[in-house]
């Protein structure tokens, strides 16, 4: 029997149980701490000589790494990064893919969610990552900096759960496709923007900041994974590439997809991949061939002529060399890639990768079967006319744009979007972005007379929780292409994609509501079309723009404003007080 405490004697023990359960309240706590950490880590943005291709060039870098340092951290953990900008030119850090979830402050895109960092100035951001884990990066969004300043984010899953395919031998090392310039790439875009014309094309395609064994005075630097024979590893690949889709594979091997753009997927077996800047794949592959070297090899992706779209030809490498292997006799071959403007892989790839089960707790929330709002976004080319006694060097002295609906974006000069709408102050942006094109015709005939956009600075104000959809038209008013599509602060499901104009009769028929990837960037076929579903529950204004950065900076960006819905959990908290001001 129990004995029963009772008296004097009960109170003092009670005094100790009490001491008791503050220990226990501690420990408990603590383990909580240690379940979610707070992960510090410090950017500094500075110039730092770089030498690629023989050429020895100032870059921007953050703390002097190109890539930059890769970020490692767990789900449900707290992220305070401080950034501090050393350079001459105005900076921002976006999260590519993290949804800062009431923490749009921390976002990142210049003029929508902050105004830049300037010249020796610093901002401590400040998120959580919530109900998200994979690969990720992070990078500069302002102008086109983001070319040297990016570095993998990668996103663990909480400790002790699993991820949902055969377990792997080995993580490797994050592996960043880019584009590396001889010249200073600010000079680049300016350049380009001051001529109206097209701008000059990157000199190399990079893995880990190198150009590989293909490029002149490379062959030293390029890229070494180490692996051993007989193992299943897992490879995390991200595009970070500034204006180009590319062709990803390894000579020999077989490549499962998992996860893409921080969502797991269905297992997918493939020969090769395909990623848009913005997009994040991640591969498992078995290292099943004789002892040996392979190429790790990426090459570009393009649907436009390459007279009117130029882009370096020559593939980038990096090694897989299995241990043990003879490498003064072994003969490296490449993967055998498809013609550059061969869509097919991306047909395949769209139709056949799929999310998995949302029953799995994944997911944040499921595919939206029912939608608010329905939109058609048209994506494509635009050409202004030359200002007066002026040469423009876009097509007969014209000025290149390009457009969303016939809008073709301008940033807001004085303040960013986020804190006008949170301040009520709407002089630097309307809340008339159409829903469907101003200009209403045969998107995918052949030259169409609608080359024009307006330029203005137009939101598309939505409700806290409306389920929307987006179909991302692309056009002919120049040429077709890819043009992969970011959405900010959340993922939304590709439900449909196909070639042509969008028939909203019979299109959605087809539509996959029941196992669609989710992601954050969506290629749109050339000349075709592809759907997509978000609802929206993260209060704050995201900006939704084409991921190659001359086509953003030509104007092919929107931003939703998602309102607060009820309570402190649906609205988004005051500005940070070190937030940039312009
Ligand atoms: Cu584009």
């Amino acid at each position: 029997m129990a004995p029963q405490l009772k008296g004097p004697r009960s109170a003092s023990l009670s005094l100790i149980n009490c001491m008791q359960c503050l220990w226990l309240w501690i420990f408990l706590f603590s383990s909580r701490i240690c379940l979610a950490k707070t992960r510090y880590f410090d950017f500094t943005i500075q110039e730092t000589d770089v030498t690629r291709l023989c050429h020895t060039k100032s870059a921007v870098l953050v703390n002097g790494q190109y890539p930059g340092p890769a970020s490692y951290v767990r789900e449900g953990d707290k992220v305070v990064v401080n950034v501090t900008n050393l350079v001459s030119y105005n900076a921002t850090i976006h999260w590519h893919g993290v949804r800062q979830l009431l923490s749009a402050w921390a976002d990142g895109p210049a003029y929508v969610t902050q105004c830049p960092i300037q010249t020796n100035q610093s901002y401590v951001h400040r998120f959580q990552i919530v109900g998200q884990r994979g690969t990720l990066f992070w990078h500069a969004h302002f102008s086109w900096l983001r070319a040297t300043v990016h570095g993998a984010f990668i996103i663990l899953p909480k400790k002790k759960s699993l991820y949902p395919f055969t377990k792997t031998h080995k993580e490797l090392p994050p592996l960043i496709l880019g584009e590396w310039w001889n010249a200073n790439v600010e000079d680049i875009i300016a350049q380009a923007l001051a001529t109206g014309g097209a701008y000059n094309v990157s000199d190399a395609l990079t893995i880990n900041g190198q150009p590989g064994d293909l490029y002149n005075c490379s062959s030293d630097g390029t890229f070494v994974y180490k692996v051993s024979r007989g193992r299943t590893y897992m490879l995390r690949v991200i595009n970070a590439a500034v204006n180009f889709q590319m062709y990803f594979a390894i000579a020999n091997h077989t490549l499962t997809v998992v996860e893409a753009d921080a969502e797991y997927t269905q297992e997918l077996i493939t020969d090769m991949i395909l990623l848009a800047p913005g997009q994040t794949t991640n591969v498992l592959f078995t290292t099943d061939q004789s002892l040996g070297q392979y190429y790790i090899a990426a090459s570009v992706y393009s649907p436009p002529n390459i007279s009117l779209v130029p882009f370096p030809q020559t593939p980038t490498t990096a090694i897989l060399k299995y241990k043990r292997a003879d490498t003064t006799t072994t003969q490296l071959t490449l993967p055998s890639f498809p013609l550059a403007n061969d869509s097919s892989l991306l047909v395949n790839l769209t139709k056949s990768l799929k999310g998995r089960s949302f029953s799995e707790g994944f997911y944040y929330y499921g595919c939206p079967e029912n939608v608010d709002l329905n939109v058609l976004h048209t994506v494509g080319y635009a050409l202004q006319p030359c200002p007066a006694n002026q040469v423009c060097l876009g097509p007969n002295n014209t000025i290149f744009r390009s457009s969303i609906n016939n809008i073709t974006f301008v940033s807001p000069p004085d303040f960013s979007i986020l804190q006008a709408y949170y301040d009520l102050i709407s002089a630097n942006y309307t809340t008339n972005f159409p829903d469907v094109p101003l200009i209403q015709y045969n998107y995918t005939a052949v030259n169409p007379i609608n080359k024009a956009a307006l330029p203005g600075t137009r939101v598309r104000v939505i409700p806290f929780n409306t389920t929307v959809q987006v179909v991302y038209q692309d056009t002919a008013t120049l040429f077709f292409e890819s043009h992969p599509i970011h959405l900010h602060g959340q993922s939304f499901y590709i439900v449909g994609a196909g070639n042509g104009t969008f028939n909203p009769d019979t299109d959605p028929q087809n539509f996959n509501l029941v196992n669609p990837p989710a992601r954050n960037t969506v290629s749109v076929y050339p000349g075709g079309w592809a759907a997509v579903r978000f609802r929206a529950i993260n209060p704050g204004a995201w900006l939704v723009h084409c991921h190659f950065d001359i086509h953003q900076s030509w104007g092919m960006d929107m931003v939703f404003i998602t309102l607060n819905g009820e309570g402190s959990s649906q609205t988004l908290p005051p500005p940070p007080s070190d937030l940039p001001r312009c």
